[in-house]
Order: C-alpha cells, then structure tokens, then sequence
C-alpha cells in the first residue's frame, strides 16, 4: 500500500513529507494506522545526527497510538479494530530479560531494531522508486501506517482518545516511571527534576502520585514554571540566576541533599550536578535524558564511595504490554493529567513547526493528528 510520511532524508535536515510504500504485515507482524503522535526530544536528538545509533534514511517517531487494520500469520493477541499503543520497548515475556524481575528492556527483537529494520531483517518501507527507507525504534510513527511486531503493541481500550494517550508511548510513562518503577520514591521524600519539560513534568506528575514533599524543579527556561507548578513544583531554581556553584545551592535548598533527583535534560553537566545534589549516604539520581554521540559522565568516585547512587531509566522501567493499558486507564480515570502537557495540535505536513516549538522552548509536546 502507499501512505504518507514525514521522513528524515539525512542528519540535521528537516523532514520530508512525501509518499512512501508500505509492504503488508509478514508472519508475528500488525499493520497499524497511526492516528496521533508526540514529537519527542528522542526524535529531535536522531534527526540532529547526534545519536550514535541514527541511521537515515528513516521514518521517526516513537509515540503513537492508533487502529490494527491487517494482522500477519501467526499473530494471536491482536485482531483488525484494536486500539494499540506502540512500544519502542517491546514485552516478548519470553526472553532472559523479559524473564528478569530487574528489568523492562525485553532483547527479543533489539538488535534488528537498531539496524531499522523488522526482525527477518528487512524494512517494510521503501520510496516510491523502490529504495529501502528504514524504521525507527520499531514505531515509525510519523508515517500514518506503519508495519510492527506483535510483541511490540500494546492494546488498550477503545474509549480513550488518539490525541492524549500518545503520550502514553513515551513521555508519561518514562516520567511517572522513572518515579514509581526506577527510584521507587516514597512518601514524604524531598526530590530534583532537572528539565521541565515533557519528560520532566512527568516526573513531577510521578512525584506528586508517590507523595513527595519537596519537588525542585531546575530549568534554564523560566517559561517552563507555571505549568511545573500546576503538576506539582514546589520550588523553582533557574541556573543562570544562582551565584556560585549550583550544587550547594541545591544541597542547602533541600536540607542536606535530595532523597531523588533525575536528569531529564540530556546534558551531562547537569547528570553531574544532579547526582551529587543526592544526599550523602542515601541519595538516588537517576538519569532519563539521553546524551549524544561521544558524551560521557563523571563524577569523583568518592560520590559513590559516600553512598550517593547513580542509575539510569528506559520507558520508565515499564513492561509495555502490560503496564501500559492500566497508565491509559489511570488517565480516563482522571488519576493522572495529560492534556494540559500537550501545547500544540499539528497536521502531518506541519511536523517540522513541532521541532521548532521544541528548540524554542515553547512546547511541552506537539502531537501530530493524522
Ligand atoms: P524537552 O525538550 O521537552 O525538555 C528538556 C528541558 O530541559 C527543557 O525544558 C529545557 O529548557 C531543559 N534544559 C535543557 N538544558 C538544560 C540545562 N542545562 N539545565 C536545566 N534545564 C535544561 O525534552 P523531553 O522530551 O522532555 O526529553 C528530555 C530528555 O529525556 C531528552 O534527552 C530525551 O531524549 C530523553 N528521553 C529519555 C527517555 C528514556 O526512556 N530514558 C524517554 C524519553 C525521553
Ligand atoms: N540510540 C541512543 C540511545 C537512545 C536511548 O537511550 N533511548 C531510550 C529511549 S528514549 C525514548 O525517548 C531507550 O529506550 N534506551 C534503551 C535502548 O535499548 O535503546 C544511543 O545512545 O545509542
Ligand atoms: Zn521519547
């Protein structure tokens, strides 16, 4: 079949919306209409070049939601009608990892995902002169259908709209995730959010949920601070207004050190920062935000030694299959927010006005409606 996509032609290029064709679903695969999408800083990070794993041509876009119109052979939790959620983290539930209590980052299909490919090792799209272009993270959800394994879909209800649960592909779940499954933050816990934006507000939203006290968020945009509020901010810090050295600041602000802090920002000055703004003995910093190519952290290990811990956080630790169909629910059951979060509406063709907004600080998220 043919549809229409926004495809990144090479690095550092705004996309180009054109039409593309697609090959049906093979054995274990679903074709998908994609009804919405978020633009994630994920997806601004590989069109940029700056992501060691970008390959290009390809078809971005990692936070979707939309209809299974067509299953492949073999294919058995899914049938045409089904509302499905793509995952960039798929839940085989049968791989060592999937097996593993400590861990969502199911490998059953990872290396073939990050070649662009399907698992059999090809792409089900091409131009219309017949030349491969590649799939991203397994969604390519900036194409309005697009080609997935079945493992990599979760199913939710039918009731919920397009528009809003997108986010559900990505940013919430990273977010409140990150706070619930990763840091496992208890009540009364003093925390740091470096990056407001539409990863961070998530883990403030996260935060509020597990009853933290304190929440500090940090930005360099000050623009970001009503909406921070409203999830749930206590108190605002902005960098560039902090004389000194930003780490005793924050140690001094939170009584001695944060119980939790996390980097949604990318940046691995502030991964820094926020790991040594933990708190001496028990502090956790957990990074979210995802650096370029060559980048690296440090820190003096006596951080460590000191009993401060560093980790890290996909998709927010969370099985897609499964915990992503009760994060909808908590949604249409108003126990979390997300439509203030999404700032601006756009068509397919206005795509590259998203990753504007996003570099001039003026969205949260952009979703793209079909
Ligand atoms: P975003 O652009 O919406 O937000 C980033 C925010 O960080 C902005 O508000 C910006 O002003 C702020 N910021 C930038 N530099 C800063 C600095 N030096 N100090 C303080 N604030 C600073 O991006 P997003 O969509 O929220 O994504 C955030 C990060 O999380 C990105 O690196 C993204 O790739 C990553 N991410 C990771 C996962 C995961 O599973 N680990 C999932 C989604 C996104
Ligand atoms: N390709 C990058 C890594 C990108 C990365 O860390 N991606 C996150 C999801 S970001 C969603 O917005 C992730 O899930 N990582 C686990 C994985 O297996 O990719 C690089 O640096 O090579
Ligand atoms: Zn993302």
């Amino acid at each position: 079949m043919r549809t229409r996509a926004a495809v990144a032609i090479e690095a550092g290029k705004p996309l180009e919306i054109m039409e593309v064709n697609l090959e049906g679903p093979k054995a274990g695969e679903v074709l998908v209409e994609i009804k919405a999408t978020g633009i994630c800083h994920t997806d601004e990070f590989t069109r940029s070049g700056a992501d060691p794993e970008g390959l290009f041509p390809a078809i971005l876009g990692h936070e979707g939601a939309g209809v299974v119109l067509e299953c492949g052979p073999g294919v058995t939790s899914l049938e045409p009608g089904d509302h499905v959620i793509p995952l960039y983290t798929p839940e085989c539930r049968e791989c060592d990892y999937c097996l593993h209590p400590k861990t969502n980052l199911c490998q059953s299909i990872r290396e073939t995902q990050g070649q662009g490919l399907m698992p059999d090792g090809t792409s089900r799209f091409s131009t219309l002169d017949g030349d491969p272009i590649l799939h991203y993270m397994g969604c390519s959800t900036f194409a309005n259908h697009t080609v997935m394994p079945e493992i990599a879909l979760a199913k939710v209800r039918k009731d919920a709209p397009f528009d809003k649960i997108c986010y559900i592909g990505c940013g919430v779940t990273t977010g409140i995730g990150a706070v619930i499954n990763t840091a496992k933050v208890e009540l009364g816990s003093r925390a740091i959010v470096f990056g407001l934006g539409g990863i961070g507000l998530n883990v403030i939203q996260g935060l509020r949920m597990a009853g933290a006290d304190q929440i500090v968020g940090v930005d360099l945009n000050p623009d970001k601070v009503p909406m921070a509020e409203a999830f749930g901010m206590t108190d605002f810090v902005n960098p560039s207004e902090v004389e000194g050295d930003l780490v005793p600041y924050l140690v001094n602000l939170t009584k001695g050190g944060a119980d939790y802090t996390f980097d949604a920002t990318g940046n691995v000055g502030v991964m820094r920062t926020a790991l040594e703004a933990a708190h001496k003995g028990w502090g956790e910093s957990v990074i979210i935000g995802v650096a370029p190519a060559g980048a690296e952290i440090s820190t003096r290990p006596f951080q460590l030694v000191t009993g401060r811990v560093w980790r890290g956080t996909a998709f927010g630790g969370a099985r897609g299959r499964t915990d992503v169909p009760k994060i909808v629910d908590w949604y249409m059951d108003g126990k979390i927010e997300i439509d203030p979060m999404i700032t601006h509406r756009l068509t397919l063709d206005e795509i590259n006005t998203g990753f504007d907004l996003m570099h001039a600080g003026e969205s949260i998220r952009s979703v793209v409606v079909y």
